[in-house]
């Protein structure tokens, strides 16, 4: 006999729905199902999911993701998917974004009529019109404010796991206070939007999960609960209108009959809270125990890590979040990822192909030669104005420029993440550039440890599925290791790269007068 999960990702342009079928043949994916918020439901006017906006402003109207929850329910019922065997659904979301609903927004929820469409039923349940999301980086004085009420940026990072940031919901909720103060005293909660999801699905308002409580400059990281001092820093009475913070995996509630009635679900399926998209990709990349990192190679590179104690980036670059295993993650975002290959790959004229090659013709360490990789600003380190500083060349030299850049890159990222003091065992990647075989070398080789590729492009989808799956695995009573539930998805058979001794020495020699260049750039300002 089958069992069915779901988990569901409201990421920035899309609502992602991912089936995940336990049978005694194994665990596996069934079914994957995307809506485009721009393209499939235009009379939002979003560009990419986000309202048109000035002065770095950058919000979401929370009907569109009602709308879109009740159109991927209909796709996956029209589709003829076993809506009703879905034990349990885990949920993520873009992390940071804040919906806030009046006094009226609970009774409605529970008196949803199953015959009409939620969205309708749901029009008058706000007390602002729109939600900032974490593109919004209109915050910089709320920041500051907040900042000096704490007592400076490391005792905020310190605190909450990271410095006050624009796109944090705390610093966002406390503009609204300031701006709107009456329409902040009538907001009766404050979702997230990982937390207003299940909150649809549940018919009641579901408590905020750690990991992205984590991503509100609000809540103890040490001690996982909402921080007394943060509230009172940002706006009054601000307490009363947030939920207690929960574990994922210690809370769960029955689906609501809206969801019974109208697409065929059982009763008896539960809703977990849900976390922010980067936690649940965690899982979803299978960082589930100490010496685990992932990397991203998307527009912009992410390292995540699996930490298995809390510890925070002394210099405030890193985010700290808490995780869906109960341990905590790190996360570090580094601008010149994607968009920074690219740079050189077309001012050498080559396409990726050609660009590999150069990359493999040349030897590891670049013969001491090495570059400083600009092209944009940088957010580790912080860089404002973009400038690419080369080492012993020239830029017409376009081999020892191809691995200057990726050489660069991987290096910054094993220098940035050396506080977190969890030496890696093993890289899993994601994200397009990670279809490059000659870049995940150069990876493994930077960091000595092998590489593998995850096939999965919904990771966050995944892990919000996966996480309902451990859920579902311990109501038997008996601890379940996260292993066990993330290890069918991990294809460990075979590394996509493994790393050269010769190559790992010569890299980490070049990393110091990195280090040293880096340290000297910086201090130039
Ligand atoms: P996003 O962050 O938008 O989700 P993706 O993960 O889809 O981005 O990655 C897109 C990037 O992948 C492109 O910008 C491109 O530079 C890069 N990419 C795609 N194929 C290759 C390749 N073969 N080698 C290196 N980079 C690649
Ligand atoms: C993390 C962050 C983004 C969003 C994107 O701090 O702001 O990764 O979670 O969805």
């Amino acid at each position: 006999m089958s069992k069915i999960f779901l988990g569901l990702d409201c990421s920035t342009q899309s609502l992602t729905a991912l089936l995940v079928e336990k049978s005694p043949d194994g665990t596996r994916i069934l079914h994957e199902e995307s809506l485009n918020f721009e393209r499939d439901l235009p009379e939002f006017g979003t560009r990419s999911g986000v309202l048109p906006g000035t002065g770095g402003e950058a919000h979401t109207p929370p009907q569109l993701w009602v709308k879109a929850l009740e159109k991927i329910f209909a796709a996956l019922h029209a589709k003829g998917l076993p809506l009703r065997d879905i034990l349990a659904i885990g949920t993520s979301g873009q992390q940071h974004g804040s919906v806030y609903l009046n006094a009226s927004a609970e009774s409605a929820l529970v008196a949803a009529d199953p015959a009409k469409p939620l969205s309708a039923q749901l029009e008058g349940i706000y007390s602002r019109a729109t939600s900032p999301i974490w593109m919004d980086s209109t915050t910089s004085e709320e920041c500051r404010e907040i900042t000096e009420a704490l007592g400076g940026d490391d005792a905020v990072c310190s605190l909450t796991g990271s410095r006050a940031y624009e796109r944090f919901t705390g610093p966002q909720i406390r503009k609204f206070f300031k701006q709107e103060p009456e329409n902040y005293a009538r907001t009766r909660h404050i979702c997230l939007v990982s937390s207003f999801l299940p909150s649809l699905l549940a018919g009641r308002i579901v408590p905020i999960d750690a990991g992205d409580g984590a991503g509100m400059n609000l809540m103890d990281i040490a001690s996982i609960k909402w921080s007394e001092k943060a509230l009172e820093a940002t706006a009054p009475g601000l307490r009363e209108k947030l939920l207690p913070v929960t574990l994922s995996g210690s809370w769960s509630t029955p689906i609501a009959d809206y969801f019974v009635k109208r697409f065929g679900l059982d009763p008896q399926c539960r809703v977990l809270p849900g976390t922010g998209d980067n936690p649940s990709s965690l899982v979803g990349l299978g960082l589930v125990s100490s010496g685990r990192i992932g990397i991203s190679l998307g527009t912009s590179d992410t390292l995540f890590a699996f930490m298995s104690q809390v510890k925070t980036d002394p210099l405030g670059q890193s985010h700290v979040f808490a995780s869906p295993t109960g341990n905590y993650m790190a996360i570090s975002v580094y601008k010149n990822g994607s968009l920074a290959r690219e740079a050189v790959r077309n001012q050498c004229g080559l396409d990726w192909k050609g660009f590999s090659e150069l990359l493999e013709a040349g030897s590891p360490g670049n013969a001491g030669r090495f570059m400083l990789p600009y092209f944009d600003t940088e957010i580790i380190p912080r860089v404002q104005r973009p400038r690419v500083r080369r080492f012993g060349y020239a830029v017409e030299d376009k081999a020892v420029e191809v691995r200057a850049v990726v050489e660069a890159q991987m290096l910054s990222m094993r220098l940035h993440s050396e506080w977190m003091g969890e030496k890696p065992a093993r890289i899993h990647v994601t994200g397009g550039a990670s279809a490059n075989d000659s870049i995940l070398q150069v990876m493994a080789d930077t960091f000595g440890v092998p590489v593998f590729r995850q096939e999965t492009a919904n990771a966050a989808a995944l892990g919000a599925a996966l996480r309902a799956v451990h859920f579902e695995a311990e109501q038997g009573g008996k601890p379940v290791s996260w292993e066990s539930v993330v290890s069918p998805f991990l294809g460990f058979d075979a590394a996509t790269a493994e790393p050269d001794r010769e190559a790992h020495l010569a890299l980490t020699a070049l990393m110091e007068k990195y280090r040293q260049a880096e340290r000297e750039f910086l201090r130039e300002g």
